[in-house]
């Protein structure tokens, strides 16, 4: 079974494609001739992770689903939150947001955080979402060179190392978005 997965991230493509692996074909963007940038203009995570599902159902008609995904600070008052992916303004890169952040954390001790997903599902006329969550820590500095966006500096509770230092498979083991996809993929396996 085909469905198309509404993301321009190419490691949340991966990410989402090893966990799920041979059960369904998960389409990219690109396999759909979708190369447009998606509007995301929500203010929370769910309301774009709708955004950009209905938008390719919409104008491509395919059945899919969406990731939108945040790093809640608590010393940050939760930011950056849902403008996560473009903390340093617009134009910059996931290592211009992790320096800002690790800027604005300089002085802070309470370093406790989160990482939440919003999975957004629109299949067969219905319409479902999934959240998962992983409590963390922000590091002093970065750690490691896997995953991407901020993964260098957070460490998950129960773990003695950052996202970026552990395997793919650790890694979606105890993850936001490894959480999100298992209820997706529980879901998908009971219809
Ligand atoms: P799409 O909207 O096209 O799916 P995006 O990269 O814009 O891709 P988001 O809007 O969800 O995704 O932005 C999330 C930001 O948080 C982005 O800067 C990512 O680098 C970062 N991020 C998302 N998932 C992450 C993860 O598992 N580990 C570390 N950083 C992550």
């Amino acid at each position: 079974q085909e469905i198309v997965f509404a993301t321009n991230n190419q490691h949340k493509l991966e990410e989402i494609r090893r966990i799920v692996g041979d059960r369904f074909n998960v389409l990219s963007l690109e396999e759909i001739g979708c190369h447009e940038d998606i509007p995301e203009t929500a203010e929370t995570l769910e309301g774009n992770a709708w955004q950009k599902a209905r938008y390719v159902k919409e104008h491509y008609g395919y059945d899919c689903f969406a990731d939108d995904t945040g790093l809640m600070v608590d010393a940050l008052g939760g930011a950056p939150g849902v403008y996560s992916a473009r903390y340093a303004g617009p134009g910059h890169d996931s290592k211009a947001n992790m320096s800002l952040l690790l800027k604005n954390m300089e002085d802070k001790e309470v370093r406790t955080a989160r990482f939440v997903t919003v999975i957004a599902l629109i299949l067969g006329g219905k319409e479902m979402s999934f959240c998962g969550k992983v409590e963390g820590t922000i590091l002093d500095s970065p750690e490691g060179d896997g995953g991407f966006g901020y993964d260098p500096v957070f460490r998950p509770d129960g773990e003695d190392c950052s996202f970026a230092m552990m395997s793919a498979d650790a890694k979606n083991a105890i993850s936001h978005r490894g959480r999100a996809t298992a209820m997706l993929l529980d879901y998908l396996n009971s219809i």
